[in-house]
């Protein structure tokens, strides 16, 4: 069916769809690594790109490519790269706009393997970066250089979840002829769109919100422009970090649900974050949705709604912490978000622990931060399980 004009739930539901032979109403699962060519001249035609049609499904597959098209119509892009996990299109991305000699401005307080991937391998391939509060605009102008090729931004950030100005950062970042890349997990496309906001690539870990329900690690990549579209695959077959088709196909069922997912998580992790701010025992919450949020108004400017992810400090520090961690029991003790369950964890030693200690400071990742993934699960039980733990303090 052609979405083109449609909303944004029609193409959650109907993007990517292909008529198949049995006329399916889901996309099938095309479960095989080669395609039988019709005649040799048929198989050369193909390589040569003088003829359409699959050939090896490390580069193209039709599955992952239902899914693709799906992603990018979701973020209005031209075209999507899909990966077998986040950090597939984490390193692709890299690898793919980045040589030795150049530079690269991001986020301090992105996910940890993120930062790390920069400060070690690619360091270690003649990369530069500097890592920035990116909510400052005055510092993303002065950490720009000459030989810098990429800004890379997380609004909201992991774990910290503070947040950039895309439209702003997008104007600076083309200024200097520099490309803006956004990480885009922690919102998904329903809350917020950074190719509409001037970005020229969109990165995703579907692993979180886009697949929803934590039974399958991918990521995506996505372009505005046809060009740099065509560097992602290009890399991404080389690299061979590719999806594999029964994964695609687990992420289209996923993805259908994302609006009305989200759209109860969001009203969930409002009373949540009220319920922890009002709390005597919890020292701070990080929530843009609440008016003690420094970019409060920013997100209502760029965000449909402010987002599922929480973090907090509980008064009496980590160990303070660590005690509630440990007496939660409806939300899991676990890494990752953006599930239809509730999820805690312990960034300083857990999502963030590949980080240098003084790296981890500088961003604001505190020993004490707590994070907190809100789930669809009745908001009165999350609240109730909370306060209970907080009981134990
Ligand atoms: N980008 C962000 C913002 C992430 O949060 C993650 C994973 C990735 C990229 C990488 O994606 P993956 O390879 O895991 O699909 N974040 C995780 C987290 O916060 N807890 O566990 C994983």
């Amino acid at each position: 069916m052609d979405t083109k004009n449609k909303g944004f739930d029609t193409k959650l539901i109907h993007s990517g769809d292909f008529e198949n032979q049995f006329g399916a109403a889901v996309t099938p699962i095309y479960q095989t690594s080669t395609f039988a060519f019709k005649s040799a001249n048929h198989g050369a035609a193909l390589f040569d790109g003088k003829e359409k049609g699959y050939i090896y499904t490390r580069i193209a597959n039709p599955t992952i490519d239902a899914l693709e098209h799906k992603l990018a119509d979701l973020e209005n892009g031209f075209g999507a790269v899909v990966f077998a996990s986040g950090m597939g299109a984490v390193s692709t991305l890299y690898a793919a706009m980045l040589k030795s000699g150049d530079h690269i401005v991001s986020s301090a307080a992105i996910y940890g393997p993120s930062r790390s991937l920069m400060e070690t391998f690619f360091k270690d391939f003649g990369v530069a970066s500097t890592f920035i509060d990116t909510s400052n605009l005055d510092e993303i102008e002065k950490a720009i250089r000459p030989n810098t090729k990429l800004l890379y931004v997380e609004t909201p950030t992991n774990p910290t979840i503070s947040l950039t100005d895309l439209k702003k950062a997008s104007e600076i970042a083309h200024k200097h002829g520099v490309l803006l890349a956004v990480d885009n997990t922690f919102s998904s496309p329903y809350l917020q769109k950074p190719l509409d906001l001037g970005a020229d690539i969109v990165l995703h870990s579907l692993t979180k919100f886009i697949n929803g329900h934590a039974d399958i690690v991918g990521g995506a990549l996505i372009a505005k422009d046809p060009e740099i579209y065509a560097r992602l695959r290009k890399t991404m077959t080389y690299f061979g970090a590719n999806m594999d088709p029964h994964q695609a196909y687990m992420v289209i069922r996923g993805v259908k649900t994302l609006s009305i997912r989200v759209e109860r998580a969001v009203e969930n992790a409002i009373k949540v974050a009220e319920f922890l701010e009002n709390h005597p025992k919890i020292a701070w919450v990080a929530y843009p949705g609440l008016k003690s949020h420094p970019q409060y108004e920013l997100a209502k400017k760029q965000m449909k709604a402010p987002g599922t992810m929480i973090s907090f400090g509980v008064k009496g520090g980590l160990k303070a912490g660590k005690t509630l961690m440990d007496n939660v029991h409806l939300a899991l003790l676990a890494v990752s978000l953006g599930g239809v369950e509730s999820l805690i964890q312990h960034p300083a030693s857990m999502t963030h622990a590949s980080l240098r200690k003084e790296a981890r400071e500088s961003a604001g990742i505190s020993d004490e931060l707590v994070r907190f993934s809100v789930g669809i699960e009745n908001v009165e039980d999350i609240i109730e399980d909370l306060d209970n733990a907080l009981k134990m303090i």
